[in-house]
């Protein structure tokens, strides 16, 4: 028996043709349950892809085999290209302090990526158990001068797994993104009650992580608020638009914001002294500046006043 009614819900999983929805506004409470979706062959996607994270209306409901047809997409806030992802509110960079061992152009690469976006982003550093308290003190103090507090966790200390919690509790959908074997779902486990999904041992050999999770998935946390499990990556070269580099850094995009410095030029990239205000007395400028010479395209930038 199918019903004659549509509704809006959220896209969690998807495989192939098929995605998971969840009701957002359930009229029939008593099922808590999700429906397992194609999309209705129409021009309302304008060949446009849908994504986990997405709000769909669905419709032909069955109730008996769990079934429905994603009808149309609503509008999306945001999407993060790698790994797809839409509607996030928060990106969770997540890095492990060695296991696989801490690579500072990877954490920079992941940061610089989730910068794009425009949302709040945020620096985990998984297994402190690791590590001595004061490298773990000395690397807090190197990502607060990149510009980001980084919260820190060890296995053996529920408390601070805890904190995090309630923190991921006031965030509406929030993504976790690193590299294999950083302990992602391992984080998503320990925080979500009951929840079991498969981690593995970080290679002995070759000290990477195994790809345990292969599918983008989104876990309900407590009414409304969500996080996103992905799968783990290398960054690999960025993509970006060069002019826009200097947003992606907090250490120049703070500069502007809080001390109001101003260069000579609006759209100034800060490699050149001339009339440039900027500070770049901070870690990663060498990175930085790096990146922007490494891109031909900025030889075309004309400087406006
Ligand atoms: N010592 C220690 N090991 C940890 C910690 N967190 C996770 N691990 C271990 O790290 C390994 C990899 O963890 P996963 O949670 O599978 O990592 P992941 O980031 O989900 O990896 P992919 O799914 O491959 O992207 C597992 O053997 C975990 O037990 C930690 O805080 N301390
Ligand atoms: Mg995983
Ligand atoms: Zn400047």
């Amino acid at each position: 028996m199918k019903i004659d009614k549509k509704y809006k819900g959220l896209v969690t999983k998807k495989f192939n043709e098929f995605f998971l929805v969840e009701l957002s506004d359930n009229d029939f409470s008593e099922i808590n349950t999700k429906f397992l979706c194609t999309l209705r062959k129409s021009v309302s996607f304008r060949n446009q892809l849908v994504f986990v994270g997405d709000k769909v209306i669905i419709a032909q409901i069955d109730l008996k085999s769990k079934r429905a047809i994603i009808e149309s997409l609503v509008k999306r806030t945001n999407l993060l290209e790698r790994p797809a992802v839409a509607n996030i509110s928060n990106i969770y960079v997540i890095c492990s302090v060695d296991e696989p061992k801490l690579n500072l152009s990877q954490v920079s690469k992941f940061l610089i990526s989730a910068e794009q976006l425009s949302i709040e982003v945020s620096l985990v550093l998984t297994k402190c158990d690791l590590i001595s308290e004061q490298r773990r003190l000395f690397l807090i103090d190197k990502f607060d001068k990149w510009g980001y507090k980084a919260i820190t966790l060890n296995i053996n200390s529920p408390n601070d797994f805890n904190n995090l919690l309630t923190e991921l509790k006031t965030k509406q959908c929030s993504i976790f993104m690193g590299a294999s074997g950083v302990g992602k779902t391992t984080l998503l486990n320990m925080i979500i009650p009951g929840l079991q999904n498969s981690t593995a041992l970080v290679s002995r050999k070759i000290k990477r992580g195994k790809n345990t999770t292969r599918n983008v998935e989104l876990f309900s946390l407590s009414s409304k608020r969500y996080i996103v499990d992905t799968p783990g990556f290398n960054m690999q070269n960025l993509e970006i638009d060069i002019r826009e580099l200097p947003n992606y850094y907090p250490e120049i995009y703070k500069q502007v914001a809080d001390k109001g410095i101003k260069c000579k030029f609006r759209n100034c990239l800060h490699i050149n002294d001339q009339g440039c205000n900027l500070n770049k007395n901070f870690e990663r400028y060498a990175f930085y500046k790096d990146m922007i010479e490494s891109s031909k395209s900025h030889y075309c930038l004309i400087q406006e006043d």
